[in-house]
């Protein structure tokens, strides 16, 4: 049955007036027509009955704790599947709440759609203090790619055409749908309703290259003496997966990925530079970047990571202009779809495709082998108290014998050397704090992990990540969803030995130490193990990944063992007071 013959009046006098649909109904309907099947929220006024009523007609309502988790777990969804994920919030609070979520996603190029309600239009413009008054489109605005109100429920049908085109067109992002309180129970003409709804065809159009550009990129490719590509998230978020590993394998180029392109192919391939990265970077003098940004992820393709000014010429696809020259020049920029422009570089590859001198990829090869030797026995370490490397060396072995595990992951020392030890062998595969350095991204992006692929997920947190959005354990044990949480707890925030220098508090980055974060499992009927070897902890592991039921491993580790900041301490400022000796 669909949604608009729910509120048919069945009264005998009633009945010969036409059908009637309402805002409600006409929301709903709009999503389902366009293949939507879950909304991650918080419910209250005025939405709660949305909830309800989508529930009710079949969609997947994923109800969370606080909605920036709802709102990272929409945005993952969108990350995940090419479809906008919804995310949806009361008013003010509920929000501003998700709006984190929501900038997070237009940061890192996911789509997602902020539906939250909104109090009396009337009464919120003449700022005469409505229960919840904001003026949320405006503030929206600046945070996203597109925002929208819809004021009429003959405009429903419209305006969430406009936010799904808004979201998954060009390059993908946040939008904001601005539902008031009113509209909901705006009452129309069933059979007008359901005329009014768009099917939105073709959302993402595919954006063909121009043919010079791909013979300026092949003309760059084929004068280099040391090539390399790039890989990022938005190469993953793409879905070319064989195109992309034709491309590599045709050209004989070696590749390095960013963290979540990790996977794309897999770590362990013949032609990743991943463990040679330093040397990749800096030694390459062409770079194909598809779908990265030269961002400070790349140092912004200069500075140290990189050779001597000039002499890394840049090749990039992307399917936004304005990336092109962002930072440093791009010789022969590829503005297009992945998907189409990595097809073109290949056909244009052709037959007498020259690989690269051999003596590069033995330079690179030999610097990945003595990198993966150096840290080898790091990973098979039985020192206790247990440290990140022997813990990741233990969950290493994990992921490769469950390469269709979804890895989730944030922290600082627990983000930089996971991301380094544990290798990937599945596109999107590696869900973490990207573009921003965002913590708190945890359970959101486990939950539509799990609930969008239905496979299993693994957690890996820092104990202070962890803490941004621990209580969604709680919506984990609700919906019952395979998700093992992994907390590195090393009593705080990089390391737990600080001190107060006045002896009176805790110091600024330390936290209760000894803490029990699997007895928050256990609260909520999920599995709880404390462990402190790196044997305890693949035991846990397997155990709950086995199970297929929520689980939290508290793993133990050395207090000492973490460095300031990860691997990025070097964008700490230093106070300019040189202290008195
Ligand atoms: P990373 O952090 O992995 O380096 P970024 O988020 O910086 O990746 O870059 C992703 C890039 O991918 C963005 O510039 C975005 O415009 C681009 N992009 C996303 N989807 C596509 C697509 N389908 N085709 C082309 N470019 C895309
Ligand atoms: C929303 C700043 C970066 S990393 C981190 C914080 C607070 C936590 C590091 O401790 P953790 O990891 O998780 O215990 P570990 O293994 O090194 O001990 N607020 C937001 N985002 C960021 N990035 C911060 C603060 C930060
Ligand atoms: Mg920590």
């Amino acid at each position: 049955m669909t949604a608009l013959a729910k509120i048919v009046h069945t009264t005998p006098e009633i009945e010969a007036e036409p059908d009637l649909t309402d805002g409600f109904h006409l929301v709903i309907d709009a999503l389902k027509l366009n293949g939507i099947e879950t909304i991650y929220g918080v419910p209250g006024i005025p939405i709660t009955d949305l909830g309800r009523m989508a529930q009710a007609e079949g969609m997947r309502v994923i109800s969370f704790r606080h909605e920036q988790h709802a709102g990272n777990a929409a945005a993952i969804a969108g990350f995940l599947t090419q479809k906008p994920g919804i995310c949806l919030t009361v008013s003010a609070p509920g929000f501003l709440n998700g709006l984190t979520a929501l900038a997070n996603a237009t940061t890192n190029c996911f789509p997602m759609i902020l539906i939250s309600g909104s109090s009396e239009r009337e009464i919120v413009d003449l700022q005469q203090g409505d229960y919840e008054e904001m003026d949320q489109l405006a503030i929206a605005k600046p945070l996203c790619k597109a925002a929208f109100r819809v004021l009429h429920a003959a405009d429903i049908g419209i305006g969430v055409a406009r936010a799904i085109r808004a979201a998954c067109s060009g390059r993908p992002g946040g939008v904001y749908l601005d539902l008031p309180a009113k509209l909901f129970s705006q009452v129309m003409d069933a059979e007008a309703g359901q005329k009014s709804l768009v099917k939105v065809i073709d959302p993402a159009p595919a954006q063909l290259p121009a043919p010079e550009a791909i013979a300026r990129a092949l003309d760059v490719l084929k004068s280099a003496k040391r090539p390399l590509i790039v890989l990022g998230k938005g190469a993953a978020y793409a879905q070319a997966d064989d195109a992309i590993r034709a491309l590599v394998e045709t050209s004989g180029i070696p590749y390095v990925p960013m963290s979540m392109a990790k996977g794309l192919l897999p770590d362990t391939h013949p032609l990743s530079a991943g463990a040679a990265r330093s040397t990749a970077l800096k030694d390459s003098d062409v770079v194909l970047l598809i779908g990265a940004r030269l961002n400070w992820l790349l140092s912004h393709g200069k500075g140290k990571s990189w050779g001597e000014p000039g002499s890394t010429k840049f090749i990039q696809i992307d399917i936004e202009p304005r990336e092109m020259d962002s930072n440093v020049e791009i010789v022969a920029p590829v503005v297009g779809d992945i998907a189409s422009c990595v097809q073109a570089l290949l056909d244009g590859m052709g037959k007498g495709w020259q690989q690269p001198p051999s003596d590069w990829i033995e330079t690179l090869k030999s610097k990945r082998e003595a990198n993966i030797a150096k840290m080898a026995p790091k990973l098979m370490s039985n020192a206790a108290p247990m440290n990140f490397h022997a813990a990741l060396g233990a969950l290493r072995t994990i992921v490769k014998e469950r390469p269709d595990a979804i890895l989730v992951n944030e922290g600082a020392n627990t983000l930089d050397l996971a991301r380094g030890i544990i290798d990937m062998y599945q596109p999107r595969k590696r869900l973490d704090v990207g573009t921003w350095g965002i913590m708190g991204i945890g359970m959101g992006f486990a939950v539509a992990a799990a609930v969008e692929t239905g496979k299993p997920v693994l957690c890996v947190e820092g104990d202070s990540a962890f803490g941004f959005s621990g209580m969604e354990v709680e919506t984990i044990c609700r919906y019952g969803l395979p998700i093992c949480i992994v907390v590195f707890n090393n009593n705080g925030i990089y390391r737990g030995t600080d001190t107060d220098p006045t002896g009176r508090d805790p110091a600024t980055t330390v936290f209760v130490p000894d803490s029990r974060y699997d007895r928050m499992m256990e609260a909520f009927g999920g599995v709880g193990y404390h462990v402190t070897t790196p044997d305890e902890l693949t035991r846990a592991v397997n155990e709950a990944m086995n199970s297929g039921r929520p689980a939290l491993v508290n793993a133990v580790i050395d207090p000492a063992a973490g460095s300031e900041s990860g691997n990025i301490g070097s964008l700490n400022p230093q106070s300019g007071i040189k202290k008195k000796k």
